[in-house]
């Protein structure tokens, strides 16, 4: 495989940044005069007052505030859908392609997607919703989500999205710390030919919620669910008795738009929150410089509206600039794997963006399912969540874009709320698993441990060291969480969390997370919360969770446990763990192994040393490191031992 990639010609004729030089000079002009950029940049939305100042930033430890567009008002609902009516009200806004092919797809023009967004926005202020409050919203991939997402905007209300994923605990805890009130969710989810209770899920964890007063239900399938009357309504009842407009309601720039939760390396997911008017500048800019999103393009974000990805890439970024886009139910592989190709073709869809372990997933499946595509509508092909290996990319670039198509690959956080580090399609010759070059506004630095810039060529920690309009301002309720998490470990800086390279040519390449988060088919997770998990078992004294590679998930979930005294460790009680985790957080956190072990490596201060337990996992036993700062050495030979027996 070549090094490197040039632009394609087409490309470079037809992109909004159409050579290396110039988006030189943007980022270099971005970064020289930030003020300035970005008080030009905020002219991409309409404002109902203007701001007075651009940015006021500080990231001291002592003191960490992020506001920019001081004492500018807008609204997102009325960006995303009232100012497009004049020009857009009968263009396609969403294609609803629903799981089962042989269902129709459902167009939703920008003035459909406007009177049902006011609708439900008219509903929720029947039912109490007041500006500043959350509103959870529990919903698979459907045209109700995006709306009630809008609808939440609309009347000054926040919403906080729990992917519908999520098991009943996770989407409790959820609604307890976002002191929510009123929950939006489906009787049932439909995907993969499976149907999803979520209702009967909701049902379950609304059993811990008592101040949840009001269930917004949206009928999907009409299958059967539990129901408490005085408590639950059908949405479609409640929106035919309402009027189908609403006036927007006028928000400070740093009013909150969203809550979302999002894993850490210690303690309970973290709720950011991230407000309005820089949010909303954000989204739309990265949206379209990076997809070079155009008049007549068919835009498709194949993630799920319960990541930060749907969020910024599905919901705002594409509304703000008044795209048509795909808003996907199913999954990759059914009812075969050229589901996404076959509505690639069917629909012309011109950018494609999903993850990694998508990519792998399919490839694992052989060509035909390609092959057997036409695929000729694409351009812009994008990656997101992971690193993506240069296998999965070489497949992707040869068969999916038939070598026709840039790659973007995006690297960005929940905290980020969007692209900082990417390729762009037109001005970016590509290297196969890097990110490439920072995004405008942004200014990456690798450290060291210490906290030493590092120069030209090099390796270490990803940190920003200024702010941009998009990024998260504080963890809702818990701000010196945030500080301490994000802003303590190298003074002034933004720490991400990533460890990081930098090539001869500048280009950036992203290495993995060098926390205790790991990355489970592109769902972030902390490997603290499946220990918590495992050790609310009575007969569990301890555990320790590491990821280990998986070819398909990238990385996967490896439980190291240890039982209580005259308890044996049988497969039984291998299951039972399994599922408890499963309960405790939802399906797509299943460990992968379990391992019973008598004792866990740690250091004489009793710390477990987890780069040990990974090694272990990995079958990499030859090279442990320095162990001989463990309280007890012979706890190694045992895990190996019982590692290579698959104890
Ligand atoms: C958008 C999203 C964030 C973590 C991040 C990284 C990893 C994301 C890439 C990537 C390598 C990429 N938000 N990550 N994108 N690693 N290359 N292009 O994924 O909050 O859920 O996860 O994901 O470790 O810190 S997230």
């Amino acid at each position: 495989m070549p090094d490197v990639f040039p632009v394609p010609e087409t490309m470079r004729a037809r992109a909004l940044c159409s050579s290396h030089a110039s988006y030189q000079a943007m980022y270099e002009a971005s970064i020289s005069d930030p003020e300035s950029f970005w008080r030009e940049q905020a002219s991409r939305i309409d404002w109902m007052e203007p701001f007075h100042t651009v940015k006021d930033v500080s990231y001291a430890s002592d003191n960490v505030s992020i506001q920019w567009y001081l004492g500018g008002k807008t609204n997102a609902s009325l960006n995303c859908l009232d100012r497009h009516l004049a020009t857009r009200g009968d263009q396609t806004a969403l294609i609803f392609e629903p799981d089962e092919p042989s269902d129709e797809a459902r167009h939703i023009t920008y003035g459909e997607l406007h009177a049902d967004v006011c609708r439900i926005a008219n509903v929720l202020k029947k039912h109490g919703v007041k500006r500043g409050d959350c509103v959870t919203i529990y919903l698979p991939m459907i045209p109700e989500a995006v709306a009630s997402m809008l609808a939440c905007s609309r009347i000054g209300a926040v919403h906080s999205v729990v992917f519908a994923g999520f098991s009943p605990d996770a989407l409790a805890h959820r609604m307890l710390d976002g002191r929510s009130r009123i929950l939006i969710t489906a009787d049932e989810g439909v995907r993969g030919g499976k149907r999803i209770p979520l209702k009967n899920n909701s049902d379950r964890a609304l059993r811990s919620c008592p101040d949840v007063h009001d269930v917004l239900v949206v009928k999907r399938t009409g299958g059967e669910t539990t129901w408490l009357d005085g408590r639950d309504y059908w949405l479609h009842e409640e929106a035919a008795m309402v009027e189908s407009t609403c006036e927007c309601a006028e928000m400070d720039a740093e009013d909150p738009l969203y809550i979302l939760y999002t894993s850490g390396s210690t303690g309970r997911p973290k709720g950011l929150v991230h407000t309005t008017g820089g949010y909303l500048v954000y989204a739309s800019l990265s949206h379209r410089y990076i997809f070079d999103y155009q008049e007549g393009d068919v835009y498709w974000c194949a993630a799920d509206i319960g990541w930060v990805t749907g969020h910024t890439y599905i919901v705002y970024g594409p509304l703000l600039n008044g795209a048509t886009q795909i808003l996907f139910e199913g999954i990759p592989t059914y009812p075969e794997a050229s589901r996404y190709w076959d509505v690639v073709d069917r629909h012309r869809v011109t950018q494609f963006y999903t993850a990694p372990t998508a990519i792998r997933a399919l490839m694992s499946k052989g060509n035909k399912y390609v092959d057997r595509t036409d695929r000729s509508s694409l351009l812009i092909l994008g990656s997101v969540g992971e690193p993506i290996n240069p296998e999965a990319w070489k497949w992707y670039h040869e068969k999916v874009g038939d070598g026709r198509c840039p790659i973007v690959d995006t690297w960005w956080q929940t905290e980020t709320g969007g692209i900082l580090i990417t390729p762009l399609p037109g001005a970016t010759a590509l290297k196969p698993g890097s990110a490439s070059f920072p995004f405008f506004g942004i200014r990456p630095e690798i450290l060291d441990a210490e906290g030493n810039v590092l120069e030209g060529e090099a390796e270490g920690v990803l940190a920003i060291a200024d702010s941009w309009p998009g990024q998260s301002r504080t963890i809702f309720g818990d701000h010196a969480r945030f500080t301490e998490v994000y802003f303590s470990k190298f003074e002034g800086k933004y720490f991400t969390g990533d460890g990081c390279r930098r090539d001869k040519d500048g280009y950036y390449w992203i290495t993995g997370r060098v926390d205790d988060v790991i990355n489970i088919s592109g769902h972030r997770m902390g490997t603290a919360e499946v220990e918590s998990a495992l050790v609310e078992h009575n007969d569990v004294a301890e555990a320790a969770v590491v990821g280990f590679p998986h070819d398909i998930k990238g990385q996967g979930i490896y439980c190291y446990v240890t039982l209580n005294a005259g308890v044996t460790g049988d497969d039984e009680l291998r299951e039972t763990l399994i599922r408890q985790v499963r309960e405790a957080i939802g399906a797509f956190s299943k460990p992968d192994f379990v391992q019973f072990a008598p004792g866990l490596p740690k250091t004489r201060s009793g710390k477990i040393m987890r780069r040990i337990l990974r090694k272990i996992a990995a079958d990499d036993f030859d090279d442990l490191g320095d162990i001989s700062t463990l309280a007890d050495e012979s706890v190694v030979d045992d895990l190996i031992r019982n590692r290579r027996n698959r104890h």
